[in-house]
């Protein structure tokens, strides 16, 4: 019988790594911690300068989606909500590819094969019986490869959770659901979302093991991510991961969370962020050094100055785009003559 464990697994208030993971491991998950941090704070600039369009923020959820992906192999499959929007810069999909899916202009849609990262789904929940569906598949043809997917806490009230989540369990698929509990769906709280004490308390009802991690410790979501992809790989089936965090900026650029939050927490919380914590953990065991930490972000400060260039270098996409690969013959009233 599966059960829940209600605690938070915290890795960063100790001095040892997770065993497995060398220096150099724990650099590069620093620089994709920072990468995805300056990614964030130039993209809400840009929305500002209107050189993108609305935003969603993900200040604050670095240590969730760097930890997780961390624990995974290129082959695997990562399958991000909007909150996620950038995450398959850790797999190295341009800077510009995102920035251009917030331009809303077509060279942002990467092909999902390509980095085995699928499209960032809107939709809530709706791309978790997609990567459910991914695993089942790998596993029929007899291929190792695990899917991971991203989504909210607001997300596990809707049926397409539920569809996917009990989906894989039943078939077994080698599949990792990653839930970002900010506490937050918009304006309505963990509270009025759930009567469940956690979330991962909902992984009994499919059988299935349910983790909590402090979300703003990456390496006890690292620490989950592995042993739930080992499992997935092994045969043993899903995890339901529960990274616990409290949402510190607007759910996004065109939201206003005075309304409805308490500042006093949001600064409590801010004082916690994930990237600074963890780089206090590298210094501390000698792993990182001011000057390192300096260069990485100035390296991330590059990339996102050269991708905001590319992504604005690009001519405007040809209206007809609109309608490449959706009819193979278009309706006559959509025919040129
Ligand atoms: C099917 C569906 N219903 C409603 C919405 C509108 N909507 C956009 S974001 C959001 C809140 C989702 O909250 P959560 O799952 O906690 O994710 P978070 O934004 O906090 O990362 C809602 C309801 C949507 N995008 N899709
Ligand atoms: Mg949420």
């Amino acid at each position: 019988m599966a059960q829940a464990v209600t605690e938070l697994r915290r890795v960063l208030d100790g001095s040892e790594p997770p065993a497995g993971l060398t220096p150099p491991d724990l650099l590069e998950l620093h620089r994709r911690m920072v990468l995805l941090r300056v990614f964030d704070e130039r993209a809400v600039v840009f929305q500002r300068q209107g050189r993108i369009g609305t935003y969603a923020i993900f200040w604050n959820h670095e240590a969730i989606q760097a930890g997780a992906t961390f624990a995974l192999a290129e082959r695997d499959w990562i399958f991000p909500s909007y909150r996620e929007s950038a995450i398959g810069l850790v797999r190295g999909l341009p800077v510009e590819t995102v920035l251009q899916w917030w331009r809303g202009h077509p060279s942002g849609w990467w092909s999902p094969d390509e980095w085995n990262v699928g499209s960032i789904c809107v939709p809530i929940a709706t791309h978790v019986p997609h990567a459910a569906g991914l695993a089942w598949g790998k596993k029929l043809r007899g291929e190792d490869t695990v899917a991971m997917a991203f989504f909210g806490d607001g997300a596990t009230s809707e049926g397409a959770f539920h569809e996917g989540v009990n989906f894989a369990a039943v078939m077994n698929a080698p599949a990792v659901f990653v839930c970002n509990n900010n506490q937050w769906a918009i304006s309505t709280p963990i509270e009025a979302q759930t009567r469940a004490e956690s979330l991962a308390d909902k992984a009994v009802g499919y059988g299935i093991p349910g983790v909590r991690v402090d979300g703003l410790d990456v390496l006890a979501v690292y620490e989950a991510a592995r042993d739930a992809v080992e499992r997935a790989r092994g045969g043993g089936g899903p995890t339901l991961i529960e990274a616990v965090h409290y949402r510190v900026a607007p759910h996004a650029t065109a939201d206003d969370p005075s309304a409805y939050i308490d500042p006093a927490r949001v600064e409590q919380e801010r004082a916690r962020e994930c990237v600074g914590r963890y780089e206090e953990f590298l210094v501390r065991t000698g792993v990182l050094t001011a000057e390192r930490a300096g260069q990485v972000r100035s390296e991330a400060e590059q990339a996102l100055r050269d991708g905001i260039a590319a992504a604005e270098a690009e001519p405007a996409p040809s209206p007809e785009l609109l309608f490449d690969n959706a009819y193979v013959d278009p309706p006559p009233s959509l025919r040129n003559g």
